[in-house]
């Protein structure tokens, strides 16, 4: 499928829609927006593409898209946070992707820690936020959107972490790219100025989280914590209440649900 969308008519906002690059192929839209933001490319600069050939997740692990059938875009961003404040980016573009699915589709949305985006417990995107430091402050961050818009899920190469789904294979009937993009520039805009008047998303993503208040196994670097998510921090960590007791804060890994019995 090639890009049928006019990606570059008539976007709203300013964030975003103010200085848009549309690439048909890239290696990697993080790749070019860090890129541009090297070259001083202004705050909500947005890469957007029909394909990457090499598309990426966390951890080096590989984002499939089959050409013209996703949103793959990545946005600039130079915020007035901390290094360690930067998850809250992740957090405001996820509750920002649930708020846009929501209003075009109907379909609800949950958030799965660190950067999932799911419904029901299928994976239909993922964020992937990485940041570029000045000394020991913040130069600049790209987060990265990936969402599976008219994508069949047996088409997806490779083997998931999780089943994955998308907007047409939940509605039956294919979306399009465009319209979510608008609602989601809508959406960053307006939680983005939140964010900067200095409210932190925190607690409205933790309540999203289909793992708060779940028994869950955390896999982190190799080794595996069991617990009960608790909630989350400012700084994006997965607050882990173990059996002993103790609480440990979780900042990067892999979670799933334990399952009843377990
Ligand atoms: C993520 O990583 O979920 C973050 C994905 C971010 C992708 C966007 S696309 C635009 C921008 N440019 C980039 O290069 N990246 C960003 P992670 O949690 O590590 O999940 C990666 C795992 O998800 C893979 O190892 C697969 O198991 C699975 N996966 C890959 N493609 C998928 C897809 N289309 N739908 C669902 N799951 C997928």
């Amino acid at each position: 499928m090639t890009s049928t969308e006019n990606w570059l008519a008539g976007l709203e906002t300013c964030f975003g829609g103010g200085n848009l690059v549309f690439l048909p192929e890239t290696s990697s839209t993080n790749d070019e927006a860090r890129r541009l933001a090297e070259e001083g490319a202004p705050e909500g600069t947005l890469v957007i593409t029909d394909h990457q050939t090499a598309g990426r997740g966390r951890l080096d692990r590989r984002w499939e898209a089959p050409p013209g059938s996703s949103l793959l875009m990545s946005l600039l961003f130079r915020p007035p946070l901390t290094p360690a404040q930067s998850p809250q980016l992740t957090m405001m573009c996820g509750l920002a992707v649930a708020d846009a699915i929501e209003i075009e589709t109907g379909l609800c949305v949950g958030l799965k820690w660190p950067n999932d985006i799911v419904i029901g417990m299928a994976k239909l995107g993922g964020i992937l936020t990485e940041i570029a430091l000045r000394g020991e402050r913040l130069d600049f961050a790209v987060v990265g959107i990936g969402l599976n818009i008219n994508v069949n899920p047996a088409d997806l190469p490779g083997e998931m972490l999780v089943p994955a789904t998308s907007l047409s294979h939940e509605l039956g009937t294919s979306v399009t790219r465009r319209s979510v993009l608008g609602s989601l520039l809508e959406a960053i805009e307006r939680r983005y100025a939140t964010l900067k008047a200095g409210h932190s998303p925190h607690l409205e993503w933790a309540a999203r989280l289909v793992t708060v208040g779940q028994p869950v196994i955390v896999s982190v670097m190799g080794a595996v914590l069991e617990g009960v998510a608790e909630g989350v921090n400012a700084n994006g960590a997965l607050l882990i209440r173990q059996e002993d007791g103790g609480l440990r804060a979780i900042f990067a890994g892999d979670v799933t649900l334990r399952q009843p019995g377990h």
